[in-house]
């Protein structure tokens, strides 16, 4: 027999939900932020919140500037024109644009004076380290994992001169070049004494294992992880193929890592826009499936861009235990998707996923990315509770607590720990 339940008792499970929600601490497992030691590659403030690329993909659809004029203006420029276009004359009603705002009124701003000069002048006051605690606290994140490529001269030069690691910051190796551009990266490795040539010889493959050994161990990866474009295969005769089979997987069983999959992303579909030009295809979720019957001991994070992809890999994730889904990425994370999305996890997955990542780029993101993801985490757990509650299955605040922590970030670290 199942019970129903009155709009006051769901008025309080929700509310209680919505408080624990907020007051679990967050493990943001992939973001593009990076350690205050890494200087300029740690970017924050309303000037970079409005460069985006989320934002200025949007502000190119109302301005006729040529791309290429865009590109030549000078950041606060570009950052006016953003602002112009998409706040002062339209409505900024975009996911990305709210979460400028939603940003700013978090930090304690008033955005209705509309006014970009003082917004500047209040930034400017900050540093660094005390802003960087102060977003952690706001948006209740206690750890970031940096996404690190050992292929970016600016990240490399930080990574050489040695520095205290802040320990709120874990890092990730990332490897796209190694698999996406094989030629030109065997070159870069070549120069630095890994291999001698491109061809896929046992005396490259170790010598590109060597390569990920020395970058593991000098970052403390907590994962490997690549993107891929919609028509990647695998098993394949390819570069990648090999690459993944004879060097990367073998790299992350020995080292206990996982190796994490996002795949979808077709690249540079308008070139001209830059960052911002990349788009969606549907990928091929066969090789995740492949991935995880023929490697049943290495461990796969994978994500998918692509919302027709989303079922598929749920039901993969039922088949296989060493398959963790994660995050609502890039053009997923919007509302109405990350919604849809988390309930169709809780559905099919329990609470064994990672709800959420924020793809932060600029740290004050974080605050827009989690207070919106949490609401609406917060509302589908209401939900089931809710559900639950019909059948007369009451859930206790530690348990909702219990749960809340899983999906932001504690099923992530006991995946990894396995
Ligand atoms: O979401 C983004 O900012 C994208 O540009 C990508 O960084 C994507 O998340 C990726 O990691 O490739
Ligand atoms: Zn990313």
């Amino acid at each position: 027999m199942t019970t129903s339940i009155a709009p006051e008792r769901r008025l309080a499970i929700g509310q209680q939900v919505e408080e624990i929600v907020a007051r679990t601490p967050v493990y943001d497992i992939h973001t593009h932020l990076f350690d205050p030691a890494f200087g300029e590659l740690c970017l924050w403030g309303i000037d970079e919140l409005l460069v985006y690329h989320y934002l200025v993909a949007e502000t190119f659809r109302q301005v006729r500037l040529p791309y290429e004029a865009f590109w030549t203006l000078e950041k606060r420029r570009q950052a006016e024109l953003v602002w112009e276009t998409l706040f002062l004359n339209s409505s900024p009603v975009s996911e990305a644009c709210r979460g400028v705002l939603t940003t700013l009124n978090l930090l304690g701003l008033e955005v209705k004076q509309r006014d970009l000069p003082a917004l500047r002048q209040w930034f400017s006051r900050w540093q660094a380290p005390d802003f960087l605690s102060r977003c952690l606290a706001v948006a209740n994140v206690e750890a970031i994992c940096m996404t690190n490529s050992p292929f970016d001269p600016a990240e490399r030069r930080t990574w050489a001169s040695g520095f205290a690691r802040d320990e709120r910051f874990t890092a990730a190796l990332r490897i796209d070049p190694l698999l996406v551009s094989w030629p030109e990266t065997a070159r870069t490795l070549a120069t630095e004494g890994y291999v001698e040539s491109a061809e896929l010889g046992e005396m490259t493959l170790s010598g590109v294992r060597r390569f990920l050994d020395t970058w593991t161990k000098r970052i403390q990866a907590q994962y490997l992880m690549v993107s891929l474009p919609p028509a990647f295969v695998f098993p394949n005769d390819g570069a990648d193929g090999r690459l993944i089979e004879r060097v990367v997987l073998p790299h992350c069983r020995d080292h206990g890592l996982p190796f994490a999959l996002m795949l979808g992303a077709k690249r540079a579909v308008n070139p001209a826009l830059r960052l911002a030009g990349d788009g969606v295809g549907q990928c091929h979720l066969q090789v995740v499936e492949n991935l995880c019957v023929q490697f049943p001991d290495n461990q796969f994070l994978v994500t998918v861009l692509s919302r027709e992809n989303q079922h598929e890999l749920c039901v993969l994730a039922r088949k296989f235990r060493n398959l963790h889904v994660f995050g609502c990425w890039w053009f997923t994370n919007i509302p109405h998707l990350i919604e849809d999305i988390t309930r169709m996890r809780l559905e099919l997955l329990g609470l064994s996923f990672t709800a959420q990542h924020s793809d932060a780029r600029v740290l004050d993101q974080i605050l827009y990315k989690w207070q919106h993801s949490r609401q609406i985490i917060s509302r589908v757990l209401t939900d089931k509770y809710v559900d639950l509650a019909a059948t007369g299955w009451e859930t206790a605040p530690a348990e909702m607590q219990r749960d809340a922590r899983e999906l932001l970030g504690g099923a992530f670290r006991r995946f990894c720990r396995r």
